[in-house]
């Protein structure tokens, strides 16, 4: 098989040149890079300053992006294990051995049942081309088992398309202008800096910004207002809200009569919900609901950027309904800056060729069944049954760190374990899950191949150019699914596609203006500047849909592990636990960058002073989380002494994520104590949604790991 042809611009040794690239982590930004390339190697990543949601500004993580492509531990080679699984021990091989192997055992085993093999992959990168591109061609010619990629928005994805016919919104920029900004389950300053920066804007503009989460984040510190609400309990305040928009005729009786489908069953859930039993709820005070309703309603425009954070519990779903319907009954909607966001993705529908890119027509009629990526756990250790399908036999990952990031992963470990599992993956770095790999395949980064990028955050289309050739061996992911469908002998021209064909093509000429892409590395959509200030949502009536079909009339779902709703559960486990991203890494991505791991020093748990004296806890102490699905280690941050501010309110703690497993103290992180069950809608993680006890771990756990 003859090596692939790098289509790789080159460049002399004199001046750097700049390379048009794009941020590809998942993250709502979005970012346009401009890659300085000199002698063939990247000297300097940095914000594009044309392109205005970038705004020539880069986050801390991506500003690294060089450390992270030159690190010397990136995997430069084909490996292939030769350690139990888990260990990490591998010897270099050569592509063609690998490949050759590879596909001939997914041949042995499509032949027999194709659905046994699984591709788990998400959004290590967001490329349509290194994403999905020539990976979901291979699988639908293949017919292998879908995977549900839920793992992350799909709960409030859904949600919100079942209220607004898709997953549109405000735009970012317009936030500049709001008077009020309701920063809800969102920590911007973490996982969307350039949002943050917008709301400075607003807030130099004498707007007031309102932080709702259960955690003191590092965004809820510098807002006016921070509401530490119970995790999981949005649905109730949001319905209590509306309480009080009804209560004090605060409605836009207009635009509800117009454009709001359903109003009379919503208005009479929410009469239900008065301010006390909310409070109650969300352990907060009644009087908070009132005033936040009454700024809400009465100041012009108000704005909500609602975010992924608030949807990982059990009634996720439900919660983002009832929130998304907020701006309906006020009118915000009216102003550019009013309304709310969630994710601009769906605006991006119809500018993408999905099946050229994918090609479900590949699958030639059959239907395989689908796996979810959230209870990989369970499914690995499943045997075979008519209602699951055959046993999993290989597991190709892409773009993903299961054994990291996937809810209670103590399974997901033992499930890739598995000596009879066939492991495949294609990776940047030995993560938690190459360990377990069979064969591990070096993959390009995004400075080293091409792409193509929508986003959930803003509307530009975008274009990423290669700035260096492939490091050592590595190839695209793209690359590698071409090859493996060519030893497969699938000869379908569509295989043939290369990298910059695909990246080229994946926007549809009606609705991307492709020459300002390919000039720019972006172009805007044209899409209204307030696009629902006369209605127009994206259901079938045009109106914001209250009573779904299949859904009903959205509720308040408790938590699965709540106080109010587990009592004997939480009579052992009394502590919620949330595990929201540490500010320097992106999910598991980065914890291997040394100065982002400095930063962040080690895995903690954040502890208010209440919780930490009652059980003999310091600050600083090691201390050990638990509940009946396992156990880790991380260092206290106690706040509240003396009533300063805490980071962590009483009864909630926060295990910050998303560590490798092998970078913890005993070789596990937070998500050994999560679990597999599935939010309400969209059947995704509700990682968010865990009882656990703390206690200060042995004094040998600390003086062990103070010896490493
Ligand atoms: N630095 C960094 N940036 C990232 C990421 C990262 O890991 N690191 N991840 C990226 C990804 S994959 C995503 S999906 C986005 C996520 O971005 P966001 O949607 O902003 O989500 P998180 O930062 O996970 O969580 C936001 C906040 O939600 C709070 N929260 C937890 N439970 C609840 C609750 O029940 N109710 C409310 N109201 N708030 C709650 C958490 O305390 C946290 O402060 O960020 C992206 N950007
Ligand atoms: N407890 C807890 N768990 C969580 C979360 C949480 O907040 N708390 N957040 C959840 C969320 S929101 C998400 S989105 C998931 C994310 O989970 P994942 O999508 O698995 O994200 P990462 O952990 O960043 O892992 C992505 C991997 O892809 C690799 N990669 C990047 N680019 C490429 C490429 O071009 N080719 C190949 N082959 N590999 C590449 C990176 O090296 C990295 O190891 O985690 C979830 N897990
Ligand atoms: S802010 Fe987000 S999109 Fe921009 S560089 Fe950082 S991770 Fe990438
Ligand atoms: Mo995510």
């Amino acid at each position: 098989m003859p090596a692939p042809t790098p289509t790789i611009p080159l460049y002399s040794a004199a001046a750097p040149s700049i390379v048009q690239a794009v941020c590809p982590h998942d993250c709502p930004d979005t970012c346009a890079l401009h890659v300085s390339v000199q002698d063939g190697r990247v000297v300097r990543v940095a914000g594009d300053p044309e392109h205005p949601p970038t705004n020539g500004a880069l986050c801390t993580k991506v500003s690294r992006y060089a450390e992270r492509t030159y690190h010397p531990e990136r995997v430069l080679t084909p490996l292939k294990r030769i350690g139990k699984k888990g260990e990490g021990r591998f010897v270099p091989v050569s592509w063609d051995e690998a490949l050759d192997d590879i596909a001939a055992r997914l041949k042995a085993i499509a032949a027999r049942d194709p659905e046994a093999i699984l591709p788990y992959s998400y959004a290590g990168t967001m490329g349509l081309v290194q994403g999905e591109g020539m990976a979901a061609r291979l699988w639908h010619k293949l017919g292998a088992s879908f995977l549900d990629r839920t793992i992350c928005s799909n709960a409030g994805g859904e949600a919100l398309a079942a209220t607004y016919g898709g997953k549109v919104g405000m735009h970012v920029e317009f936030f500049a202008e709001s008077r009020l900004i309701v920063i809800w389950g969102s920590n911007p300053i973490t996982s969307s800096v350039h949002f943050w920066n917008t709301a400075q804007q607003a807030k130099r503009a004498g707007a007031k910004l309102v932080c709702i989460d259960p955690r003191r984040s590092e965004t809820a510190e510098k807002c006016h207002q921070h509401i530490a609400l119970l995790p999981g309990t949005d649905g109730a305040l949001a319905l209590a809200l509306m309480h009080e928009l009804i209560a004090s005729d605060w409605l836009d009786h207009d635009y509800i009569e117009r454009h709001v489908e359903g109003f009379d069953p919503l208005a009479a859930k929410a009469r239900e919900w008065t301010p006390e039993r909310a409070a109650a709820v969300c352990g907060i005070d009644a009087a908070v609901i009132r005033e936040l309703a009454r700024e809400y309603a009465t100041t012009k425009p108000a704005a909500i950027r609602l975010n992924y954070g608030m949807q990982r519990v059990h009634g996720g779903g439900n919660a983002v309904r009832l929130i998304a319907l907020l701006p309906c009954l006020t009118g915000a909607w009216r102003h550019r800056a009013g309304g709310l966001l969630l994710s601009s993705s769906g605006w991006f529908a119809s500018a993408r060729r999905g099946a050229w890119l994918q090609r479900p027509d590949l699958l030639a009629g059959r239907t395989p069944r689908t796996v979810n990526m959230v209870t990989i756990g369970d499914d690995l250790l499943r045997e075979s049954s008519p209602a699951f399908g055959p046993r999993i036999e290989a597991v190709v990952v892409y773009n993903s760190n299961p054994v990291a990031v996937a809810p209670e992963n103590g399974k997901v470990a033992r499930g890739f374990a598995r000596e009879d599992l066939f492991t495949v993956v294609l990776e940047h770095f030995l993560t938690d899950t190459a360990d377990h790999a069979d064969y591990v395949l070096p993959a390009t980064t995004q400075l080293e191949h091409w792409d193509a990028h929508t986003t959930y955050g803003h509307v530009y289309a975008m274009l990423n150019r290669p700035a260096i050739a492939p490091l050592g061996q590595a190839r695209s992911n793209a690359e590698v699914f071409r090859q493996l469908a060519a030893r497969m002998g699938f000869t379908e021209p569509c295989f043939a596609d290369s990298d910059e064909a695909m990246a080229l093509g994946a926007f549809d000429p009606a609705r991307v203006r492709l020459d300002e892409v390919q000039r720019k590395g972006w172009s805007r959509l044209g899409v209204a500047d307030a696009p629902f200030a006369d209605g127009g949502f994206f259901t079938a009536s045009g109106r914001a849909v209250v009573d779904a079909p299949g859904l009903g009339v959205p509720d308040f779902v408790p938590n699965y592990e709540s106080v109010q709703s587990a009592p004997a559960l939480a009579a052992r486990y009394p502590l919620a636990m949330i595990s929201p991203p540490a500010r320097h890494f992106l999910n598991s991505s980065f914890v291997n960058v040394a100065s982002l791991r400095a930063t962040e020093g080690e895995p903690v748990l954040e502890m208010h002073a209440t919780d930490a004296q009652a059980r003999a806890i310091a600050d600083g102490d090691l201390v050990r989380i638990f509940n009946d699905r396992g156990a880790t280690l991380a260092r206290a941050v106690v706040g509240g002494v003396d009533g300063a501010a805490a980071r962590a309110r009483p009864g909630v703690v926060n295990g910050l994520g998303v560590w490798w497993r092998k970078y913890g103290r005993d070789g596990t992180n937070v998500n050994e104590l999560t679990h597999q069950r599935l939010t309400d809608i969209g059947r995704s993680p509700s990682f968010y949604d865990c009882l656990v006890q703390v206690e200060r771990a042995a004094a040998s756990a600390d003086s062990a790991a103070a010896a490493d």
